[in-house]
């Protein structure tokens, strides 16, 4: 029997999820959509037609002939539905960042430790990516020595209107943080926030500079630059003592033309990341077969929004900020 999703949300991501569930999944099939908007709705389930429309979202989350609730909806919905979900005993899939704000996140990790059981699993995507999986199994097994450096690159081609400088590090960098501490596997203690000049194609302090002080010593530097106009570039290297390890632009062709040769770009980073969101859903319908969950957690969640925070800190001050973990005991204690 199919795993029955229920999802929250039918915009960007939201639309995407519900097409990689339902042509690209195996075991799990789209049983309910709920958004404001009913023409994204009626999009959804013509693209998926197991899927019934629900105009509230608590009617989804208490419906017992959904398994499981994807959360695609603004983050700063999050809380309340991932708490509607844990109030059911229902797991749950949200899409990044968990909530914008650590109050919100620790809100979310006391309830789930109360009822004692993993159910929330964070969409932090990377950690599903061929590239970033192999510069973490290559690390662990130890011929390149320690990590002393991690370069790490986020373009996007433009901004949507909805954007702020802030953003840069709570929408777009929490990628960075999540995915420096999956390779790594260590905790960033302190972040500093370089400005530098502005780009006059957009309004925001655009690009930024993120530095970023993890516990053994390594520094891992992002540039975060949303109006890169010439489309979407994730790059990461990881410097180590003995070699060092990038990920490798992932396109089929090269082409050659008119005197040069080169690829093109993806306009934003569903392509890009296609094969991670893709074994991401794969893995979270297999983990509510199994009760196992994968994937970012809530703590982790809640770290990258933790450090986020530190981030504002320094884009405000232009000073280095720590980042103060809570330590209340409990599931992740
Ligand atoms: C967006 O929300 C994402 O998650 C993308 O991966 C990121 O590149 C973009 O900057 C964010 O706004």
């Amino acid at each position: 029997m199919a795993i029955k999703i229920g999802l929250i949300g039918a915009g960007v991501m939201g639309s995407d999820h519900a097409r990689i569930l339902c042509t690209a999944v195996s075991g799990a099939e789209l049983v309910a959509v709920s958004d404001p908007d009913a023409e994204r709705c009626r999009k959804i389930v013509e693209m998926c037609p197991a899927a019934r429309t629900c105009v509230d979202p608590l009617d989804l989350i208490r419906d017992k002939d959904v398994d499981g609730v994807l959360v695609a909806s603004p983050d700063a919905t999050h809380e309340a539905l991932v708490l509607a979900c844990l109030d059911v005993d229902k797991p749950v899939l949200c899409e990044k960042p968990l909530a914008p704000s650590t109050d919100e996140c620790l809100r979310v990790i006391d309830k789930e430790s109360a009822l004692g059981k993993r159910l929330v699993t964070v969409g932090y995507m990377r950690r599903f990516d061929p590239g970033y999986v192999e510069m973490k199994r290559r690390l662990q097994d130890g011929e390149l020595g320690a990590a002393l450096l991690m370069h790490c690159v986020h373009r996007n081609a433009a901004s949507p209107s909805f954007m702020t400088g802030p953003m840069l590090i709570t929408n777009s960098a929490v990628h960075e943080f999540d995915i420096a501490r999956f390779v790594l596997d260590r905790e960033i203690e302190g972040i500093t926030v370089v400005r530098p000049r502005k780009t006059a194609l957009a309004t925001m302090q655009d690009p930024q500079i993120l530095l970023l002080e993890m516990d053994d010593g390594a520094v891992v530097d992002a540039e975060i630059f949303i109006n890169a106009q010439y489309g979407y570039d994730v790059r990461a290297e990881l410097v180590c003592e003995k070699g060092t390890i990038a990920l490798n632009a992932p396109h089929d062709v090269i082409m050659k033309h008119a005197a040069e040769e080169g690829f093109s770009f993806p306009g934003d980073w569903r392509p890009r990341f296609a094969l991670a969101y893709r074994a991401q859903l794969q893995a979270w319908t297999a983990s509510l077969r199994t009760g196992v969950l994968v994937g970012a957690s809530a703590w982790d969640g809640y770290v990258a929004t933790a450090v986020a925070e530190a981030g504002l800190k320094s884009l405000a001050s232009g000073q280095s900020a720590r980042v103060e973990l809570d330590t209340r005991p409990g599931l992740y204690g």
